[in-house]
Formats: structure tokens, C-alpha cells, sequence
């Protein structure tokens, strides 16, 4: 298999590290469908980190072997799995040559900033993971794959809030009457987004000094749960955080309105981010692969489709909950994070709908299916999951069993 005469009628293969998370396994499961060569890589270590902190996804999730014998059963197509971490770079050197990848889609790390902010061990987890396993994937494309197509998820979140507005990726200044094209300036505000800024830097240095082809995704938050894929059986359903450490935005005050628990917004609740729904997420990373990063550029796509303020997003939860009967109630919950309360927010985001993206916004008919999908797992809600329980400025170096 390695460069054969029928290389170009065969289809593109696809490697999804993170494959089993809540973006990976949805994005796994639609580029399968659509014809596309795919393999799962995963360490699994997300399902461990809700045994180790006692939490559990509102939804019932089969184990990733059970998932894949699902959809080999319901579509006929079949997923490689390959179970390992990608911080060993010999299971990685292993797994790329023997799926051989035309593009990586890197979803596989430790994704929460709460959990990034537990403890110091926590802390220097989140970065030893996510940059150390990263550059093991440039190195192997390096190594093995040169002309790998690397698509990564990046995250909003590395730029900040600031009271310019934000383009993709880039911005041209002039300077003492000079003008250059430079990276946007990056203002994380965790150590897991100051991760994704680290990862950033060495996918770009190395677009430069090896001519890696690569697209970095800055990702806004992520809601829903149903794409057509994971619809289509009970053991293909998704993953559904809720909790305080994984739990995002919509996704929780969908939740909270279900159970009859207030939404939780913490501070002033000015705080605006992108948001997009996961059928979005599927749909840029598709049109990502199949419009290729040429070699040696590195792309950066602003991923998310409609701007919301925390307060924003309470009150269309409220008034969707009241359509179904719900009393939704908010409160303010003291801020456990340091972040601007109150800013100016004004993101880019065009080069994916360039590309074709048609977005599916938030109307009020998702919202109340969203809502409704919530009310049919109540009964699972741990109610004591709900409130934060990791703060900013609390972060020691003791250890944390449970977040206190
Ligand atoms: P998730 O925690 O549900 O999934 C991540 C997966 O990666 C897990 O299955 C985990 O086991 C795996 N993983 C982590 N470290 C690994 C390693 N070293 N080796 C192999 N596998 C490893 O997270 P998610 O919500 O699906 O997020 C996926 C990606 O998208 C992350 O990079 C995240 O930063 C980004 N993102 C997510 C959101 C969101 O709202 N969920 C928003 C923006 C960006
Ligand atoms: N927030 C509340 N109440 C809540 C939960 C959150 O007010 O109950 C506020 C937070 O303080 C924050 C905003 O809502 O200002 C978003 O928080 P979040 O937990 O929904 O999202 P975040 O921590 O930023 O992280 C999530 C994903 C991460 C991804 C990021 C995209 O977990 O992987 O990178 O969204 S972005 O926000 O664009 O950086």
C-alpha cells in the first residue's frame, strides 16, 4: 500500500485522534458516511477522568468497541480503532504506518479549562498532553505522512477578549510607518486555552521549517448532541457533558432547565463567545479535508456561527423552557473564573462558509429539541454535579481528589 499506481481513485483516509470524545466520534462517524477512509485513535483517558472525578455524560455511552460493531452493523462500513496515547511516539509511529493517513483530524486532548485550573498537577497535565501530543503528530507527518493534511482544533479562546475585533488567524498592522501581516495577538486565559496557543506556535514554526500543511480550527463552544450519524442507533448516541468541569455553556442551562435547577451564570454574564452547533463541527472539519492546506501554509479557520453572551443564552433557554411548561429561573453565580464580564466582541468568521459551510443556527425549534432531548434523561442528572467547583484563583498545588 505504500504510493500505488490506483493511489488517487482510492478513498482519502482519514485518522481521527480524539475519535471517541464528543467532536471526534460525531466527525468519525460522518466522514465513514461519507465515503471517507476512517480509523479511530484514543486513549480512552476522557471516560477516566469522569471516573476518577465521579461524573458521567447525561447520556448513556457504549463502549467505543460496542459503538463501531453498531455502525459496522447498521451501515456495513467499518472503523479501525487504534487504542493508545499519542504523548507515546512509538504507538503513534505505529499507528501511522499502518493506516497510513492523507489527513490527521487532532480532536485528542484534554479539552476542559476547568479541569486545566484543579490543581497543579492537573494544570501541568493539560500541557504535557495536549503540546507534547501534538508535536508528536508533526513529527510523525515529519517522519512518515509528508504530505498529511493536518486539521486541528484550535479554540477562540486563544485570542481572548479584545476591544479590537478579531480576525482569522492574522492581522496586518502598520507600525512606525512599516505594515506586516502578523499572527493575531494570543490572550488565553487557562492553561488548557494557553495550551492550544503552545500548539499553535509549533504547528506554525513547523508549516515554516518543514513545510507541513495545516489547518488550525479555532473552535467556538460546541452545543447539541444528535447528528445524523449518531441518530441513527441507541449505542451510536454522543456524549452529553453537563457538570461543572466539562459541561459548556448551552449545553448545561439546557440541562439545569430540565431538571429545574437555575441557570448558573457566573458574574455579570456579558461574557460572548461563537458558538455552533455539532452538526456544524462535522460539516467545517469535512470541508477542511476536502479543501487541503497547501504545503507549508498554515491556515486558520475562526470555527462558529453565530455570537451569544452567557446572559443571551439564559434568556433563550428561559423562554424556550417555558414553551414546554418549564419555570427556568437564573442566578448569578460568583465568578470562578477571571475573565472580562462585560467586553466588546466582534469575531470573523467567514472563510468556512467560503468553503460551503450552511450553518445551522440556533433557532427556536432546535433550542426546543435540544430541550426536549435533555427532559428525556432527567432522571440520570446528578444534581450535585452542577454547580463550579474549580476557581482561578484558588489553584494550588495541593492535589485534588474531587474538585472542592
Ligand atoms: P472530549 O474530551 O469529549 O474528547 C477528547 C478525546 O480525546 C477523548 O476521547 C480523549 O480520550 C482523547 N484524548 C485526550 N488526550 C489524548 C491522548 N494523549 N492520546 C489519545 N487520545 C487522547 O472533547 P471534545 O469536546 O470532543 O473536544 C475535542 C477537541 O475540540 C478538543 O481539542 C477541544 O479543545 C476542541 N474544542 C471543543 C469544544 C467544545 O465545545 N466541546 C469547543 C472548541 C474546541
Ligand atoms: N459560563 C457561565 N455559566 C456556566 C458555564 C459557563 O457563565 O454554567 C461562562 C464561562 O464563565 C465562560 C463562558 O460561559 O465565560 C463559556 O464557558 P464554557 O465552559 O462554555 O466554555 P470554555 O470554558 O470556554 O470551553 C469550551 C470547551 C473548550 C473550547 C472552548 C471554546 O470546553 O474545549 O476550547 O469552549 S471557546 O470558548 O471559544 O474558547
Amino acid at each position: 500500500s505504500n504510493g500505488s499506481a490506483n493511489e488517487a481513485s482510492k478513498a482519502q483516509r482519514v485518522m481521527v485522534i480524539g475519535g471517541d470524545g464528543y467532536c471526534g466520534w460525531a466527525t468519525a462517524l460522518h466522514l465513514s458516511n461519507k465515503g471517507y477512509e476512517v480509523a479511530i485513535v484514543d486513549s480512552l483517558v476522557r471516560r477516566l477522568f469522569d471516573h476518577q472525578l465521579g461524573l458521567d455524560s447525561l447520556t448513556p455511552i457504549a463502549s467505543i468497541h460496542n459503538r463501531l460493531r453498531c455502525w459496522k452493523a447498521v451501515t456495513g462500513k467499518t472503523i479501525e480503532l487504534f487504542i493508545g496515547d499519542i504523548c507515546d511516539f512509538e504507538f503513534l509511529s505505529e499507528t501511522f504506518n499502518s493506516f497510513e493517513p492523507d489527513a490527521v483530524v487532532h480532536f485528542g486532548e484534554q479539552r476542559s479549562a476547568p479541569y486545566s485550573m484543579i490543581d497543579r498537577s492537573r494544570a501541568v497535565f493539560t500541557q504535557h498532553n495536549n503540546v507534547i501530543g501534538t508535536l508528536n503528530v508533526l513529527f510523525a507527518i515529519k517522519e512518515f505522512r509528508e504530505q498529511c493534511h493536518l486539521v486541528k482544533l484550535g479554540t477562540m479562546g486563544e485570542y481572548g477578549t479584545p476591544n479590537i475585533d478579531i480576525e482569522e488567524g492574522y492581522i496586518t498592522i502598520t507600525h512606525n510607518g512599516r505594515t506586516d501581516t502578523l499572527p493575531y495577538p494570543k490572550q488565553a486565559s487557562s492553561f488548557y486555552h494557553l495550551s492550544k496557543v503552545h500548539d499553535s506556535n509549533n504547528i506554525a514554526f513547523t508549516c515554516k521549517a518543514w513545510g507541513i500543511r495545516a489547518t488550525d480550527l479555532n473552535q467556538g463552544v460546541v452545543y447539541g448532541v444528535r447528528t445524523d450519524e449518531t441518530s441513527l442507533h441507541e449505542d451510536l448516541c454522543n456524549r452529553f457533558d453537563y457538570d461543572g468541569v466539562f459541561g459548556t455553556a448551552l449545553n448545561r442551562f439546557c440541562v439545569q432547565a430540565a431538571v429545574g435547577h437555575p441557570l448558573t451564570v457566573y458574574g455579570k454574564g456579558g461574557q460572548t463567545r461563537g458558538y455552533l452547533d455539532i452538526r456544524d463541527t462535522v460539516q467545517c472539519v469535512e470541508l477542511a479535508i476536502a479543501n487541503p492546506a497547501k504545503p507549508g501554509e498554515f491556515r486558520v479557520f475562526n470555527q462558529f456561527t453565530e455570537q451569544f453572551s452567557v446572559n443571551e443564552l439564559a434568556a433563550l433557554v428561559t423562554k424556550a423552557g417555558a414553551k414546554l411548561g418549564l419555570n427556568v429561573e437564573t442566578i448569578t453565580v460568583p465568578n470562578p473564573r477571571v475573565e472580562a464580564e462585560e467586553h466588546y466582541y466582534n469575531a470573523k468568521h467567514t472563510k468556512l462558509i467560503e468553503l460551503g459551510l450552511k450553518p445551522h443556527l440556533l433557532s427556536d425549534s432546535l433550542l426546543d429539541s435540544l430541550l426536549n432531548f435533555t427532559v428525556q434523561f432527567k432522571d440520570r442528572v446528578d444534581r450535585k454535579q452542577i454547580m463550579p467547583s474549580v476557581s482561578w484563583r484558588k489553584i494550588g498545588v495541593k492535589p485534588q481528589t474531587v474538585p472542592a
